[in-house]
């Protein structure tokens, strides 16, 4: 029995829809953002020394609490544990098993970080007293032309790219590469992206929304936002 540890309108929305996917036994326990600071409540900072969602709490093999964190490294070791009959990730000898690992880290090891350095520019300029707001403003923008923009349009390109090629990122059916995606791409869909220069991706996130374990995992989850 698994306990999903599950802060509101966060990333672990995913791991719930996974452990659906997998038909695993599993609960989860809710946890809310602080209302002013957005930031994890003290009670979620208590489960895990790094204070961030998702954390995945177990016995081990010698009856021992265990808690694992990370996303990509949750998702890896579910795969391992429980997809022994590979239906939602590629046997390591199968041509697609390297582009299962690529999606795997790119979520969040490349497309995460630029989206949430666009995201903090919001919430900072939101939060700076209203005469640094300009200096703030300016800095983010210099920030948005040298880095951002293009790094975050090469990224969506690709993914663009590959879902005008296939149904889903690793060809006719879904799999465990589609649900680590789905966080940032829906959030970026959700957000500000151009959505006229992606329309696959506009679709797939659409696409994805109608899945019965991912509404499933909604409805566990409770309401999420962006
Ligand atoms: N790479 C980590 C990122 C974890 C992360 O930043 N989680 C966010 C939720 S979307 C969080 O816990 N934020 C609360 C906070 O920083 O206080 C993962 O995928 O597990």
């Amino acid at each position: 029995m698994y306990t999903i540890h599950h802060l509101e309108n966060s990333r672990s929305q995913r791991l719930i829809w996974l452990c659906e996917e997998l038909n695993l036994s599993y609960e989860v326990k809710r946890y809310n953002r602080d209302p002013k600071t957005k930031r994890a409540s003290k009670e979620f900072q208590q489960i895990h020394p790094l204070g961030k969602s998702p954390v995945l709490s177990f016995s081990n093999e010698n009856g021992d609490d265990t808690k694992l964190v990370e996303s990509g490294a949750i998702f890896e070791f579910l795969f391992q544990k429980h997809d022994t009959d590979f239906l939602h990730h590629p046997h390591p000898t199968d041509p697609q098993y390297k582009d299962f690992l690529f999606w795997l880290h790119f979520s969040e090891g490349s497309l995460m970080g630029p989206l949430s350095m666009r995201y903090m520019h919001q919430v900072v300029t939101n939060k700076v007293p209203f005469f640094i707001k300009p200096f703030a403003g300016l800095i983010f923008t210099g920030m948005e032309k040298a880095y951002l923009t293009d790094t975050i349009d090469s990224m969506f390109t690709y993914v663009e790219n590959t879902l005008q090629k296939n149904e889903y990122l690793l060809g006719d059916k879904l799999s465990g590469a589609d649900i680590i995606m789905s966080f940032p791409l829906e959030a970026a869909v959700a957000g500000r992206i151009d959505k006229t220069k992606y329309p696959a991706i506009v679709q797939y996130v659409k696409k994805l929304k109608e899945n019965e374990n991912y509404k499933k995992a909604i409805e566990v989850g409770g309401p999420y936002d962006y």
